[in-house]
């Protein structure tokens, strides 16, 4: 790092800059577990997708800045319609949510339909209009055994597809050919020359990795499950398959354990753009305003509250 001392003098007084904007105007920070380090460490709620969302609908704050990706940042303003939910950089997207558009999806069941459509959280508002259900990587095999239809079609991501496909093979599965494009650069390969440099770690995955990454874990699950996993696990090391970010939480948590990245190009590019400037801007101006159309609203958070029904 160039200027490490500036660095960090920066990043204390952007800190504190946020701290303060955030009080003035009585907004809630949140963020997700891919974020910058610096950004969970001055972040009210750091989590998942599903529990970013469930906790900004029980927070009493009127004003939320999600440090996320768009189509987290959506599904938290559909379920809170009272709220204005600030999304610091307005390009900050995801390639997988992009990968299935509401007209594909639409074609697709014209195909099929006798068949149910499950949407990953990871689609657009759109998609999620269209699907009859949402889930998320720590709900997708009880969500697709809820279903009372044997045929599902399971949108944008084939990886965590597969892997509900192979724990729930009463029904089938029609994949769409959408990826995760920072969790599919993972090969089976790097996975093997890690565990041989650290033979005492044990190997842990998100749903989102290739098949072949997956056959490798002792552990496969969402973020959430993943830091559960950690905690009680015996195990003193771990190679964590899943953007690093996550690091940040697991040491916080287990400071007596190690953990390891299998590659140095796990990095999800749009989870990193937000950065703590980007923060105070997005409190200062107020934005970017979420905002969903009221047409998209109604059928998506209808996705999404039968999700919450059915795994509460
Ligand atoms: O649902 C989420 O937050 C994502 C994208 C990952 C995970 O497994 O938590
Ligand atoms: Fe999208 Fe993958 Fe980044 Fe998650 S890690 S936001 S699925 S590109």
């Amino acid at each position: 790092m160039i200027r490490p001392e500036f660095d960090a003098k920066y990043k204390e007084h952007l800190q504190r800059k946020i701290k303060e904007l955030k009080k003035s105007c009585g907004a809630l920070l949140v963020a997700h577990n891919y974020q910058r380090d610096e950004i969970q460490e001055i972040a009210d709620i750091v989590g998942d997708s599903y529990a970013l969302a469930r906790d900004v609908k029980l927070a009493p704050e009127k004003t939320i800045v999600f440090c996320g990706v768009k189509f987290m940042a959506e599904s938290a303003a559909m379920l809170s319609p009272e709220k204005t939910i600030l999304l610091p950089v307005e390009e900050a997207g995801c390639p997988l949510a992009d990968m299935a558009t509401a007209d594909k999806l639409r074609k697709k069941r014209e195909q099929y339909p006798e068949a149910a459509v499950v949407c990953y959280v990871n689609s657009t508002a759109a998609v999620k209009a269209e699907s009859d259900i949402c889930c998320t990587s720590s709900n997708a095999i009880q969500v697709v055994k809820s279903m009372k239809e044997d045929k599902i079609i399971f949108v944008p991501d084939k990886n965590l597809g597969r892997y509900v496909r192979e724990h729930v093979p009463e029904k089938e599965l029609i994949l769409w050919d959408g990826y995760c494009v920072v969790h599919m650069r993972l090969t089976r390969e790097e996975v093997i020359t890690t565990k041989q440099l650290y033979p005492g770690a044990e190997f842990i995955a998100h749903p989102e990795c290739r098949r072949e990454v997956l056959e490798e874990a002792t552990y496969v699950g969402s973020t959430a499950g993943m830091l559960k996993y950690v905690g009680e696990s015996p195990s003193e090391e771990f190679i964590v398959g899943t953007e690093p970010g996550i690091i940040y939480r697991m040491k916080r948590n287990n400071p007596e354990k190690k953990f390891y990245i299998p590659t140095d190009q796990f990095i999800c590019a749009n989870m990193k753009l937000t950065t703590l400037g980007w923060v105070a801007r997005s409190l200062e101006k107020q934005i970017y305003k979420i905002e969903v159309p009221e047409n998209v609203v109604k059928k998506a958070r209808r996705t999404l509250e039968r999700m919450i029904e059915v795994v509460k």
